[in-house]
């Protein structure tokens, strides 16, 4: 079978890690990458071998047949080129989290790729992450019971400003940054929401937006969920680059710790496992378990893509997560519980 060809649009700080995932996977080709400074895609393509390099992405996609395309630009720019994309009739989008820098813009994503039939994938990947897979296994085997409540904890203070520099002027930062990955990881393992309250806080005086939020959720399936998150946290275990999450069940509870390590707690003791994964050239050793699940959400979409497995990580299905976040900034703003069912809905 020929090889799929695809092409990076965008060649920043996480391309070469999102690149790095894709050279582990087999059956494709990446046949070019664009950046408004040549000269960074061009150290890209010389890095990971790539044939042709473009400072104009309408020259890209006007030159190259391709399959699907991939989108790692910051936030801002992401409707303007899955637009350009679905333009140039290319049928399979991938856009880096967030989807968009607010709640309409996302909406107009998703609805344009399904008027010009294109299928649209976010690349969300913190369910993707080995130690939030295990876990998620050991609450589905059912051996601490009925889950009746959870915790999910972000708590850091990791200099993620130096890499990622932009992050320090978005209006809305750690519910779109952080929150999307987690409120994502949330609806993996509990499914959808009903209501949510949220609050946020802005400690850091270098940055605009807020980088401490609380949010309580009250499940469909009754379960309250707990999540906080926070780049303004000094602490003793630094959470970064993954989570840590309590469930508790009518029979025991599972607990994500420090270091990956899964300990799970019955009426006969407790279980402690901790979560291995490899590591890679490639990825940064700071993000490795973030890096690592790059290449798994990647191979689920491509899955897809071929027919032969359905994506996790659809445009449709992250809107719910995106629907969370846009719902909890409205919570923070008026104080109020929001109702989920109503949110978003244009009258
Ligand atoms: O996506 C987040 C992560 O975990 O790594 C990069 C990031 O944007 C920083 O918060």
């Amino acid at each position: 079978m020929e090889k799929l060809k695809f092409a990076v649009i965008g060649c920043g700080f996480w391309s070469k890690f999102q690149i790095g995932a894709w050279s582990e996977l087999e059956g494709i080709e990446l046949v070019a990458v664009y950046n408004r400074t040549f000269s960074k895609a061009q150290k890209i393509a010389e890095t990971f071998k790539v044939p042709r390099v473009y400072d104009d992405p309408e020259e890209l996609f006007a030159s190259e047949k391709l399959d699907f395309v991939d989108i790692i630009t910051d936030v801002d720019s992401h409707s303007h080129f899955v637009n350009m994309a679905l333009k140039h009739g290319v049928k399979y989008i991938i856009c880096q989290k967030p989807m968009a820098p607010d709640f309409e813009t996302a909406q107009q994503m998703v609805n344009a790729c399904k008027i010009e039939g294109s299928k649209l994938y976010i690349h969300e990947n913190y369910r993707w992450q080995a130690p939030v897979r295990r876990f998620k296994q050991i609450v589905d085997s059912g051996v601490t019971g009925k889950p009746f409540k959870a915790r999910v904890t972000f708590l850091s203070g990791f200099p993620v400003f130096d890499n990622q520099p932009f992050l320090r002027e978005l209006d809305h930062f750690i519910l779109t940054d952080m929150g999307s990955h987690i409120l994502d990881v949330v609806r993996y393992l509990f499914g959808e929401c009903n209501r949510l309250w949220c609050q946020t806080k802005a400690i850091n005086p270098g940055i605009k937006g807020e980088d401490v939020a609380v949010i309580l959720m009250d499940m469909k399936n009754g379960m309250p969920v707990y999540t906080e998150m926070s780049y303004a946290s000094i602490i003793e275990y630094d959470t970064f680059s993954t989570l840590n999450i309590l469930v508790e069940g009518d029979k025991g509870s599972v607990c994500l710790g420090p270091k990956f390590e899964i300990r799970t707690t019955t009426h006969q003791g407790t279980n402690s496992e901790v979560v291995k994964f490899p590591s890679y050239p490639w990825a940064d050793p700071d993000y490795i378990v973030n890096h690592e699940s790059g290449i798994q959400i990647n191979r689920n979409i491509l899955d897809d893509i071929k027919g032969t497995g359905k994506a996790e990580n659809t445009g449709e299905d992250n809107f719910e997560s995106v629907k969370l976040v846009w719902a909890c900034y409205e919570s923070a703003k008026t104080g109020k519980v929001i109702n989920l069912s109503s949110f978003g809905i244009i009258e």
